[in-house]
């Protein structure tokens, strides 16, 4: 059977198999057309059945979350832990607490965790969870309690040899604070079962920063291939949380200008340059909407989203050189990256997973706007993770620089062999294609060397 014809059934399969799961088929779409080159190539992975066994996760838990709101009555929430593959490692990928999480969802991003874990080179299989808990609104007591009733449950599944969660959105330090706490009464063990832990209870310095600046060394990484660099470049980055904030403190570093961020409920642009401190203390601290953001700085412009142009979202029609995505999936649409493209923008960096839209990404392949996909620019927070992994298992703690340094180096490594892989294919400078490659060859390989298990 033909490779294209092949994946044209698994697709047709994942479909039928799992009704409903978007999101799910919109990744393992792009990934398995992107590796048409390599299985035109190499017939191993067909004879081995490798594309059938990858779409499927090995584990899928889903259960119950009860926990007593302020009011003493009982809340109920579904949780989630899908387990996708172990052949690189033990499970490992964040949880996503937000009201519109399901196992499509979840499922999608544990499959692209598979291939971003892969391209660290670094031992960690791929798995994602999470709960349709909404943290929005909810006092700091019901997040400790929503948490505490979650690993109850989630405890039995996870392990430091087996699977171990991190955070994603609405999953930040506080919650893995409390999803700790938990692990340790009911397990009687101090154990690394949980990275993005605290500084002082053996978390690593640099988790918290890790997903936003290692995008930037991506982008950097990129830019210099291209004979250019970040420096001086006017900026525009979604989102507000982890990953935004600590790409926005890595652009000031490299010396470039970020002027915008953006919430669920509006888009902020400060032309004169975002201002990190109140960011970090309305998102960090007071968990608040931006709009506090222009009640602050009067010469910013908030925008709300029911006034964003129909189909697109306002942070994308800002000019700007570097587009950072780095909110959540399906952010940057057709209408959006036309905008950027129109304004002249260079490279489309992802931050956050999956945020373009497929007609999106046609049009960004059919322009030759420069690209780098999320599961390759955004996967310095895993690696780091990893690296708190390590510090863990050796009883060692390492400094700033010392583990600054490691994720440059890993960013680095990551960006050689995307881009020397698409090279490989004869697609120069498609990353997409290189990243989805590099990370499937490793576990496929792997696979086949582990037998039928
Ligand atoms: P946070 O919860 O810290 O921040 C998420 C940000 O995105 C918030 O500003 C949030 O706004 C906004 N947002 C979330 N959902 C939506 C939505 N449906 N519509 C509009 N805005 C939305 O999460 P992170 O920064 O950790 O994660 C951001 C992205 O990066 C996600 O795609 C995540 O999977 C990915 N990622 C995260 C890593 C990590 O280490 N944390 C590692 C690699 C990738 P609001 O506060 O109003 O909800
Ligand atoms: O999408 C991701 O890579 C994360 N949310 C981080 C996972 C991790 O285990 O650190």
């Amino acid at each position: 059977m033909k490779p294209s014809k092949q994946v044209e059934e698994v697709l047709q399969h994942i479909r039928e198999c799992s009704p409903g799961q978007n999101e799910f088929y919109q990744a393992v779409d792009e990934v398995l057309f992107s590796l048409l080159p390599l299985l035109n190539e190499d017939s191993r992975y067909r004879e081995y059945n490798i594309l059938q066994r990858i779409v499927v996760p090995e584990r899928t838990v889903i259960f119950k979350v009860n926990w007593l709101n302020d009011k003493g009555k009982i809340e109920t929430n579904l949780g989630y832990r899908v387990q996708f593959s172990s052949t690189l490692g033990p499970y490992k990928g964040g949880l996503r607490f937000h009201p519109s999480v399901n196992l499509g969802i979840i499922k999608f991003l544990g499959f692209e965790q598979i291939f971003k874990n892969a391209l660290t080179n670094l031992g960690i299989g791929g798995g994602k969870g999470g709960s349709n808990f909404n943290p929005k609104g909810k006092s700091e007591n019901e997040i400790m309690k929503f948490c505490q009733a979650y690993m109850l449950e989630l405890y039995r599944h996870i392990g430091k040899h087996t699977d171990i969660p991190a955070g994603d959105i609405g999953v930040g330090a506080r919650e893995i604070g409390y999803l700790f706490g938990q692990y340790k009464k009911i397990t009687n063990e101090f154990d690394g079962i949980l990275t993005g832990k605290g500084i002082n209870w053996g978390g690593s310095k640099v988790r918290k920063e890790a997903t936003g600046y290692g995008s930037v060394y991506f982008a950097e990484n990129f830019l210099n291939a291209n004979n250019d660099s970040i420096k001086g470049k006017i900026c525009t980055v979604s989102g507000s949380g982890n990953v935004a904030i600590y790409t926005i403190e890595k652009l000031y570093y490299l010396g470039a200008k970020p002027i915008t961020c953006s919430d669920s409920r509006g888009t902020i642009y400060h032309k004169k340059g975002i201002d990190l401190t109140t960011l970090k203390a309305i998102k960090e601290i007071t968990y608040q909407s931006l709009e506090v953001y222009a009640k602050i700085h009067h010469d910013a412009i908030y925008i709300p989203t029911h006034k964003y142009p129909k189909g697109g979202h306002s942070v994308w029609h800002v000019p700007c050189d570097i587009a950072f995505p780095s909110a959540t999936q399906n952010e940057l649409t057709l209408v959006d990256v036309k905008a950027l493209y129109k304004n002249g923008c260079k490279l489309i960096n992802e931050g956050a997973n999956m945020p373009t839209t497929p007609d999106a990404l046609e049009f960004i392949k059919e322009k030759g706007i420069l690209f780098s996909p999320g599961k390759a620019a955004n996967a310095g927070g895993v690696a780091t993770s990893q690296l708190e992994m390590s510090q863990n298992a050796s009883m060692q703690r390492w400094t700033f620089s010392e583990v600054d340094i490691k994720l440059h180096q890993i960013m680095r490594d990551i960006f050689d062999t995307v881009y020397k892989t698409s090279i490989e294919f004869d697609s120069k400078g498609d990353l997409i294609m290189g990243a989805n490659i590099a990370g499937f060859r490793r576990v496929a390989n792997s696979m086949i060397e582990q037998g039928a298990v």
